[in-house]
C-alpha cells in the first residue's frame, strides 16, 4: 500500500445501478460475451506516461500535479517510489496490462551505458513485483523524441550517429520488454517526419526508416522475441508531418520494405481523428488488410486540432471500432491501451481512478452493443445482401481473374438496377444497440 489513493480495495463491478463512483458499473471482468469473458476481449492497460508521468503542465504554464516522485531528489529513489504507486494504481483498477517507454521508468543517465543501467536496474523491480501481482506487460517502447538528440528524428535522422543512437536504444527497450514477458513491441515514429521540406530529402529519410524497422524486426528475431511488433500510425504533432501518418500510408511503407507480414498496427483514436479519419475507419481499414495489432484507446475534442489525449467517453464511437474488432476475431497479443491522461486541473490522485474506471465501463457498454448488433444479425446481414451479387459464379470468377476486359463488357445485357444503400435504416438499426 502506498497510501497514495483514498483506498486500498480493488474497484469491483457493482452493476448498473451503483452510486459508488469507484466502482464498475458495466465493466464486469468474467461476463461471457460471444464465447469470452470481457476481460478476455478487452485486454485493457495503463499507459505508464500519462497516468504516471505526466506532470500535468501545458505550453503556458507547468506542473500542477506536484507528485511526489517528480520533485528534486535521487532520480532512481524517485523512480522507484513512481513504481510503487504505478503497481497500486494496476491492482486496483485490476486491470490485466500496462505499456511503458524506458524513459518513463528510469531516468536517462550521464552516458548510453548508465541510461541502460537504469532501465535494467526498474525492471529488475517489474520483474519481481510481476511474480505477485495480476498485472502484465501488454507493450513496451522506446522514448525516441523527448531528448534533443532527437530533434530532427531518430531513425530519420540526418546524422547517422543519432540513429545508431536510437538502435541502442530500442535494442534495450525491447530486451526488457521481452525480458518482463511483453505481448508487443510498439515503435510510434515520435518525430520521423519533417518541419520543412526545404531541409529535408524525402526518399532518403524513408529509406533509413525502412533500414531501421528491418534491423528492428530481425533483432526481435534474434533474441527470439515472440510479440508482435507494432507501428503506431499519427499524422503530425510533434511534426508538421509524420511519415507514420495513417493506417494507408504505413501499409504501403510496410509493403515497400518487405516488413507486411512482420509488423502490424497499433491505432489510436485520437491520431485517426487528427489525420481526418474516424477510429472506426482506421480500424476497419487495417482489419480489411490484415494488419490489425492493437488500440490506443482515447479520444480527441472536436475543437481541439492537437492530440488531447481525452479518456474515451463516447459509447457509440467506441461500438463501431469493436464492432470490426470483433468481426476480424479479435486483437491476438494486442489491446485496448488507455493512452489517455486525466486533465490538468484533475490534481487528485483519485482523478486517476475514475478516469480509468469511466474509460473501462464506456469500453465495456461499447463491447457489448457491438456484440449484441452482431449477434442480431441484421447489419451483417444487409451487407450480404448488399455484396450478393459478387458471390455468384460471374462475380467470383471476375475477382479472381477468370475473366477479361472484353468478357465482361460482353456479359453487359441491360442497365444495372439501382439499389437503395439505406443509409438512415442501418444508422436506426445500430442505435438501437448504444
Ligand atoms: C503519442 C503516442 C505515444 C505512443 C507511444 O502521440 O500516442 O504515446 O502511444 O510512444
Ligand atoms: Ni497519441
Ligand atoms: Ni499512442
Amino acid at each position: 500500500m502506498t497510501g497514495f489513493f483514498s483506498r486500498t480495495d480493488i474497484v469491483r463491478y457493482e452493476g448498473p445501478g451503483s452510486t459508488d463512483p469507484l466502482s464498475f458499473r458495466f465493466y464486469d471482468k468474467d461476463r461471457m460475451v460471444l464465447g469470452k469473458t470481457m476481460e478476455q476481449h478487452l485486454r485493457f492497460a495503463v499507459a505508464y506516461w500519462h497516468s504516471l508521468v505526466w506532470p500535468g503542465g501545458d505550453p503556458f504554464g507547468g506542473e500542477t500535479f506536484l507528485r511526489p516522485w517528480a520533485q528534486p531528489g535521487d532520480p532512481m529513489a524517485q523512480a522507484r517510489a513512481k513504481a510503487e504507486v504505478a503497481f497500486e494504481l494496476f491492482r486496483l483498477l485490476d486491470v490485466p496490462f500496462f505499456c511503458f517507454h524506458d524513459r518513463d521508468v528510469a531516468p536517462e543517465g550521464a552516458t548510453l551505458a548508465e541510461s541502460n543501467a537504469h532501465l535494467h536496474a526498474i525492471a529488475d523491480l517489474f520483474a519481481e513485483k510481476m511474480q505477485t501481482a495480476k498485472v502484465k506487460l501488454l507493450w513496451g517502447t522506446a522514448n525516441l523524441f523527448s531528448h534533443r538528440r532527437y530533434m530532427a528524428g531518430a531513425a530519420t535522422n540526418p546524422d547517422p550517429a543519432v540513429f545508431a543512437y536510437a538502435c541502442a536504444q530500442v535494442k534495450a527497450a525491447m530486451e526488457v520488454t521481452h525480458r518482463l514477458g511483453g505481448q508487443n513491441y510498439v515503435l510510434w515514429g515520435g518525430r520521423e517526419g519533417y518541419e520543412t521540406l526545404l531541409n529535408t530529402d524525402l526518399g532518403q529519410e524513408l529509406d533509413q526508416l525502412g533500414r531501421f524497422l528491418n534491423l528492428v524486426v530481425a533483432h526481435k528475431h534474434a533474441i527470439g522475441f515472440k510479440g508482435t511488433i507494432l507501428i503506431e500510425p499519427k499524422p503530425q504533432e510533434p511534426t508538421k508531418h509524420q511519415y507514420d501518418f495513417d493506417v494507408a500510408s504505413v501499409y504501403g511503407f510496410l509493403r515497400r520494405y518487405g516488413l507486411e507480414s512482420e509488423v502490424k498496427l497499433n491505432i489510436e483514436a485520437n491520431h485517426a481523428t487528427l489525420a481526418g479519419h474516424s477510429f472506426e475507419h482506421e480500424v476497419a481499414l487495417a482489419a480489411a488488410l490484415g494488419v490489425l495489432g492493437s488500440l490506443d484507446i482515447n479520444r480527441g475534442d472536436a475543437q481541439s486540432g492537437w492530440d488531447t489525449d481525452q479518456f474515451p467517453n463516447s459509447v457509440p464511437d467506441v461500438t463501431l471500432a469493436l464492432l470490426h474488432v470483433l468481426k476480424s476475431g479479435g486483437l491476438g497479443t494486442g489491446g485496448l491501451n488507455f493512452d489517455a491522461k486525466i486533465r490538468r486541473q484533475s490534481i487528485d490522485p483519485d482523478d486517476l481512478l475514475h478516469a480509468h474506471i469511466g474509460g473501462m465501463d464506456v469500453c465495456a457498454r461499447a463491447l457489448l452493443a457491438a456484440a449484441n448488433i452482431i449477434e442480431n444479425g441484421a447489419l451483417q446481414a444487409a451487407l450480404d445482401a448488399r455484396y450478393a451479387g459478387w458471390a455468384t459464379p460471374e462475380g467470383s470468377h471476375v475477382l479472381r481473374g477468370q475473366t477479361t476486359l472484353a468478357e465482361i463488357a460482353a456479359s453487359v445485357t441491360g442497365e444495372p438496377q439501382p439499389r437503395s444503400g439505406a443509409q438512415e435504416y442501418l444508422e436506426n438499426l445500430v442505435n438501437r444497440f448504444v
